[in-house]
């Protein structure tokens, strides 16, 4: 099964929106598969975002995102990669449509709410840089018999 690497960044967390961004991947019908409260050392928040390294803003993509507590999230569905960046809506949230997340809740380019993996690859390696295999759960054994 499909997943990604879903974080709710310290403005939703400040902002009180972990519950409101886990109930629309709930509703969804996505199944949720590991989840943390966790501040992000320095060093896990530059390998992170690596990749922006050379942007001017990674210096204040590095402060913002070490600011405060993160909720870490592991998703797992069909598609879920693509879907969750979907409904997460455009990085900048003045671009983000209505009914999406950051359409709906956003501020600013920095500001804006959530992370999802972008890729197969960039999930796989987000997921591994937040969760031991060992923190994600299975449901594949859930006995399903006492619900009709
Ligand atoms: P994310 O990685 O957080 O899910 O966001 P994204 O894929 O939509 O955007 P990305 O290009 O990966 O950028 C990562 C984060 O950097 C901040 N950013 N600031 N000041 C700027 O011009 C600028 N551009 C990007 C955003 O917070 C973005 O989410
Ligand atoms: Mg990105």
């Amino acid at each position: 099964m499909e997943k990604t690497f879903l974080m709710v960044k310290p403005d939703g967390v400040q902002r009180n929106l972990i519950g409101e961004i886990v109930a629309r991947f709930e509703k969804k019908g996505f199944q949720l598969v590991g989840a943390k409260l966790m501040s992000i050392p320095v060093e896990l928040a530059e390998k992170h975002y690596g990749e922006h390294k050379e942007r001017p803003f990674f210096g204040e993509l590095v402060d913002f995102i070490t600011s405060g507590p993160v909720f870490a999230m592991v998703w797992q569905g069909e598609n879920v990669i693509a879907t969750a960046r979907q409904m997460m809506g455009s990085t900048n949230p003045k671009d983000a449509a209505p009914g999406t997340i950051r359409g709906d809740f956003g501020l600013t380019v920095g500001k804006n709410v959530i992370h999802g993996s972008d890729s197969p690859a960039s999930a796989e390696r987000e997921i591994g840089l937040f969760f031991k295999e060992s923190e994600l759960v299975d449901y594949s054994k859930l006995i399903n018999d006492w619900i009709y």
